[in-house]
This record gives structure tokens, C-alpha cells and sequence, in this order.
């Protein structure tokens, strides 16, 4: 079937030149049977959902326990961001830089072309138009994803603003700007083949053209690598377009704190993927009188306003929120979202009575269906829940979800947290001397690899911003790009940069501060270093609370646990040293003198 035969590439529902000729020239690539623009409505939602249902990739979950929400497990094999797979191809190797894998554009393009060709055939290409942040942003960040997965557009119109709403968007004075975003699962069916509950490829390339701001994607159907408007566009796309116009693209959850006195602030912080950004963005805060509220859980646009300040956008209009762990305890703002419905929630356990499981929930079920779709009891050595299995869900169900989520202005930031998971040497809080020296401390951040991405579990690496993933260019250029943000402000207004560190160990392996709730302690001490009103130890690696200055009225943390969470260790810290200096050389040219300089003079903090 030529392109000009394949019903639906008429009836485009918009004007724009570009995306005609776009879709037009996949059409012709990929072959579908069919295209469908995706609208965004109930009756899309009802028609794909009910399609997912028939072919055995949803389960409908009981209404009266989860109304409208579906069960989905992947291909064992297809359960994570791939980052060996993943692929920046820039122009010049060099503007990729040392930390992303690296191809030439044409080079990738013939071999995605060779891959895409013929690949939707038996299948429908959906066009699904979104908008990364508001839809009345004074500068819409818009993209098109074209994908031949029903599971996809489901996911895509939780996570973003997509469909009908934005194409008067693409219409408009800056339509023609759109992210092209192109995905298949690389799964074509012959007449009459039957097809698989999860279709994806063993060859899987997650690729990016920073220049021409294009993201191509094979082979996979799980979140990060199929969802584009997530890491592809909103970090990875994204972060390029924020170095070129003088903007933060960060993978950074955004939290409204509210005083006693009801003071507002709004914290960002940076940790890498499954280390309990979902988490801290729904905070129930146990010190007495402070609240808290949500504006985003993963990623967050960071401009400029006119008074000086950055200010945060959320760009996403859902939460991929790992499930396991997640329980009315850790978590409850994240269960009552889910609890209304509209979810989908993949590779978790499915109940005998039509409901979701995984571990670390409520409950002793005695039998489950697991993420392998296998029967399941308490004595089975695997666990039912993938441990990076998901649940995705509308922000606006959240219960403490900020009023302002969804305003284009974004929200103050006053402190952005660098956060990883360590296990010893990173005490429990830390505060950086000034903004470059909290870029050296985003700069070199580290964390024990999650589930969240295939390989490698606890290995300790550097994740610069918990970034490592997801930047779209050289990463010392970053780091510049970061100390220039801070020599392009007014000093005073700049967010104060903090360290942190929930995960860190006793001798016999047990957490030494409690996390969750508790954080706010933490968070409550970080409002009072800016408002000038509580005590700090300086030390060779910045400022920590005097033990005193924490509140820990309740607490039944051991105080000597307490005091080991937030001890500066000098010699774990000198041996940290070479770690910091092997990452360095890793970084390579590119590396700001001013980094360096940093590094110099923690060492001499440190006696070495
Ligand atoms: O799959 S995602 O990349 O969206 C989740 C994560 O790894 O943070
Ligand atoms: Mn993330």
C-alpha cells in the first residue's frame, strides 16, 4: 500500500506543512494498514483501551476498586530504559561528550530507515499531537509522537497534554517548531498472523538528533523508551534547547512547602530514577503545622522570571511512578491518586479479585498473578511485582496537588536538593558554600544503580544532577552551562543548593534515618538556613546542622543514629577523592576550570 492509498493520511486534522509532509514520508517508511490522529477524547480512550483489553495486553481492574484502570505486563525482556541502547547523535562526536553513546546522524538514520522500513505493516500509525507544560505557555514546547502502539497513546495522554487541544497549537505562529517524534515496537504482522499481547523488538535503538531537535525510536514499548515526550524531549531534547536559550531542563521533582505561618516555598530536587523523587514530591511532612503540596514528580523546566528568579514548570501532566514500595505508609498521597482510577499500571502484580499488588503493599495475598503472568503465592522465590514496575497516573487526582501545577508562569524555586543513594560518606544534609560550589556538588553526585535501568544493580556511580541518562550534550558543557546560570543572576535570588542523603547505613546494614514523612525535618531545616534562623557546623564539604537545629521533637530515631546519618566522616571523604578525580578525567576537556578549582580546595578543606 503506497502512502496516498493508506486510509486516514486525507483527513488530516490540521494545516501545519511540516507535520503533513512528515507523517506523509513515515507513512510511506513504516507502511501501516491505517492512521489514526489522535484526538484525546473519552470515546479514543474507551475505543483503545477496549482494543488493549481484547488483545490481551490490559486487563480491565475492578471498577469498584480501580474505576477505569487497566493491568499491563511487558516482555520479560522489555521492563527498562536501555541506556547501552540509548544514543545522542549530535553533529560532532564531541558535542555528545564522553558520558552518552555516540553515532553519526546520516549513519543512524540509514540504519533506523533499514529497521523502520515496512515495520508498521498490520498495524495502525496513531499521530498523537502533545504539548510538553501548559498549553497556554507564552512559548508552547510541542512535539508529535507517530507510534503503532495502542499502549502508547494510552500512556501518552495521562503523561501529557496531547490531542485536540493541541492543534490549534500546531496551527499557530510557532506550529512548525514541533519535537518529530517517531516510534515503533518494530513488530509487523503478516495477513493473518496473530499478534502478541506485548510487541517490541530484541533490537532496540533509543536515539536522539540534538541539532535537528528529532527523536527516533525502535523496538521497545516500555516507558522511558517509547513515551517520547518524557526523557527524550522533556530532558534529553530538551536540555539542548535550554543550553541554546539560557534555561534548566532537570530531572527534578518540584514541592510546595507551607509553614506555620503559611509561608510558601518551592523546593526542586534531583535524584536519579527510583530513589524516591515520587516520594518526596508528595511529602506528608510529621513536623507539627507544615504542609506540604505537589507541582511535579521527575522533570522540571527552569526559566528565568522577570523579577530574577527562577521559576519551575512541571512538563508533564502525569506521574510514572515506580510501584513497589509505594504503600498507604511511604506514600499515601500517591495511593489516593491512584485509588480514583484513570491508571495504568504495568509489570505489578494482578489480585484473584481484579486489583493490583506488588511488594511492599498493604496485604498478605496467598495467591496473585505475577508480572510474568504466572501463578504466584507467599512461597515463590520471584518476587510478583517487577521491581520496576509502574503506575501511571493523572496529576490532577492528586489530592495535594498544588492549585498553581498548571500555571505557565511555573513556581519560585527557593532551594534545589542534589540528592543520590549512598550507602556511607554523604551525610544526611549538606549546604553548598554558594552556587558554584553546589554545582560542584551536582557535579558530582553519585548513587547505587536502581532497577529503573537494565544492568548493574548497587554499583556506585557518578550521576552529575542524576542527569547521566538524560542529557542531550557534552557533559562539561553542562556543567558550564550551570555555572554560567549562576554568573548570569543576581546572586541573592538564586535558590540555595542543598545535598542530601535519606540512604545512608549503619555497620549492620540498617537505614540510619527514617525518610519519608521524616524528610521534612530535613526540608524544614533548609527553609530556615535561607531565612537565616538555623545553626550550621561549616565543614570541608559545606554547611550541616548543628544535631540541635533539627527538629526531632517525636522522633524515636536513636539519637546516635541520628548523629551518624549527619556525621562528616573526614576520612571517608579523602578516600572519596580519587572517585571524584577518576570522573573528572572521565569528563575530559570539557571540564570547567572552575570545577576543578572547586576540587582543589575541598582538598585542601580535607588536609590533603
Ligand atoms: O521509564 S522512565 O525513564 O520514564 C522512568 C525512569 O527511569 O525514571
Ligand atoms: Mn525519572
Amino acid at each position: 500500500m503506497t502512502a496516498a492509498t493508506v486510509p486516514g493520511i486525507d483527513n488530516a486534522p490540521t494545516s501545519n506543512a511540516r507535520l503533513l509532509s512528515w507523517v506523509r514520508e513515515v507513512a510511506e517508511l513504516t507502511t501501516p494498514d491505517r492512521i489514526e490522529w489522535c484526538e484525546g477524547s473519552d470515546a479514543e480512550w474507551e475505543r483503545m483501551t477496549s482494543r488493549l483489553v481484547e488483545a490481551g495486553t490490559f486487563v480491565k481492574l475492578d471498577e469498584a476498586k480501580k474505576p477505569n484502570s487497566f493491568w499491563a505486563v511487558s516482555d520479560p525482556e522489555d521492563v527498562a530504559r536501555v541506556e547501552e541502547r540509548t544514543f545522542i547523535c549530535s553533529a560532532e562526536e564531541a558535542d555528545a561528550g564522553p558520558t552518552n553513546n555516540w553515532m553519526d546522524p546520516a549513519e543512524m538514520k540509514a540504519i533506523l530507515k533499514d529497521l523502520y522500513r515496512g515495520c508498521m505493516r498490520g498495524r495502525t500509525m496513531y499521530v498523537i499531537p502533545f504539548c510538553m507544560g501548559p498549553l497556554d505557555a507564552e512559548d508552547p514546547k510541542l512535539g508529535v509522537e507517530i507510534t503503532d502502539s495502542e499502549y502508547v497513546v494510552c500512556s501518552m495522554r495521562i503523561m501529557t497534554r496531547m490531542g485536540a487541544s493541541v492543534l490549534p497549537l500546531l496551527d499557530g505562529p510557532t506550529g512548525e517548531d514541533f519535537v518529530p517524534a517517531l516510534h515503533s515496537v518494530g513488530a509487523p504482522l503478516e495477513p493473518g498472523q496473530d499478534d502478541v499481547p506485548w510487541p517490541c523488538n530484541e533490537t532496540k535503538y533509543i536515539t536522539h538528533f540534538p541539532e535537528t531537535r528529532e527523536i527516533w525510536s525502535y523496538g521497545s514499548g516500555y516507558g522511558g523508551n517509547a513515551l517520547l515526550g518524557k526523557k527524550c524531549y522533556a530532558l534529553r531534547i530538551a536540555s539542548v534547547m535550554a543550553r541554546d536559550e539560557g534555561w534548566l531542563a532537570e530531572h527534578m521533582l518540584i514541592l510546595k512547602l507551607i509553614s506555620p505561618e503559611d509561608k510558601v516555598y518551592y523546593v526542586a530536587a534531583a535524584f536519579p530514577s527510583a530513589c524516591g523523587k515520587t516520594n518526596l514530591a508528595m511529602l506528608q511532612p510529621t513536623v507539627p503545622g507544615w504542609r506540604a503540596e505537589t507541582i511535579g514528580d521527575d522533570i522540571a523546566w527552569m526559566r528565568f522570571g522577570e523579577d530574577g528568579r527562577l521559576y519551575a514548570v512541571n512538563p508533564e501532566y502525569g506521574f510514572f511512578g515506580v510501584a513497589p514500595g509505594t504503600n498507604w505508609k511511604t506514600n499515601p498521597n500517591a495511593m489516593r491518586t491512584i485509588e480514583q482510577g484513570n491508571s495504568l499500571f504495568t509489570n505489578v502484580a494482578l489480585t484473584d479479585d481484579r486489583d493490583v499488588w506488588w511488594e511492599g503493599l498493604e496485604g498478605e495475598p496467598q495467591h496473585l498473578t505475577s508480572w510474568k503472568n504466572e501463578d504466584w503465592t507467599p512461597d515463590s522465590d520471584q518476587p510478583a511485582a517487577h521491581p520496576n514496575s509502574r503506575y501511571c497516573t493523572p496529576i490532577s487526582q492528586c489530592p495535594v496537588v498544588a492549585p498553581e501545577w498548571n500555571d505557565p508562569k511555573g513556581v519560585p524555586i527557593s532551594a534545589i536538593l542534589f540528592g543520590g543513594r549512598r550507602k556511607e560518606t554523604v551525610p544526611l544534609v549538606t549546604e553548598a558554600r554558594d552556587w558554584q560550589h553546589g554545582t560542584f556538588m551536582g557535579a558530582t553526585m553519585s548513587s547505587e544503580k536502581t532497577a529503573a535501568a537494565a544492568g548493574g544493580l548497587g554499583q556506585v556511580r557518578r550521576d552529575p544532577m542524576a542527569m547521566l541518562p538524560f542529557l542531550g550534550y557534552n557533559v562539561g558543557d553542562y556543567f558550564q552551562h550551570w555555572v554560567n546560570i549562576g554568573k548570569s543572576a543576581d546572586g541573592g535570588k538564586l535558590p540555595k543548593i542543598f545535598y542530601v542523603n535519606w540512604f545512608r547505613r549503619g555497620a549492620d546494614g540498617r537505614f540510619l534515618w527514617p525518610g519519608f514523612g521524616e524528610n521534612s525535618r530535613v526540608l524544614k531545616w533548609t527553609i530556615e538556613r535561607m531565612e537565616g534562623s538555623a545553626a550550621a557546623t561549616e565543614t570541608a564539604i559545606g554547611f550541616v546542622p548543628t544535631v540541635d537545629a533539627l527538629d526531632l521533637d517525636g522522633l524515636d530515631t536513636p539519637r546516635e543514629d541520628i548523629e551518624a546519618a549527619m556525621a562528616v566522616d573526614v576520612e571517608e571523604w579523602k578516600a572519596e577523592i580519587p572517585l571524584i578525580e577518576e570522573w573528572f578525567e572521565k569528563v575530559g576537556a570539557k571540564l570547567p576550570s572552575s570545577m576543578r578549582d572547586e576540587l582543589e580546595a575541598l582538598k585542601l578543606r580535607l588536609g590533603m
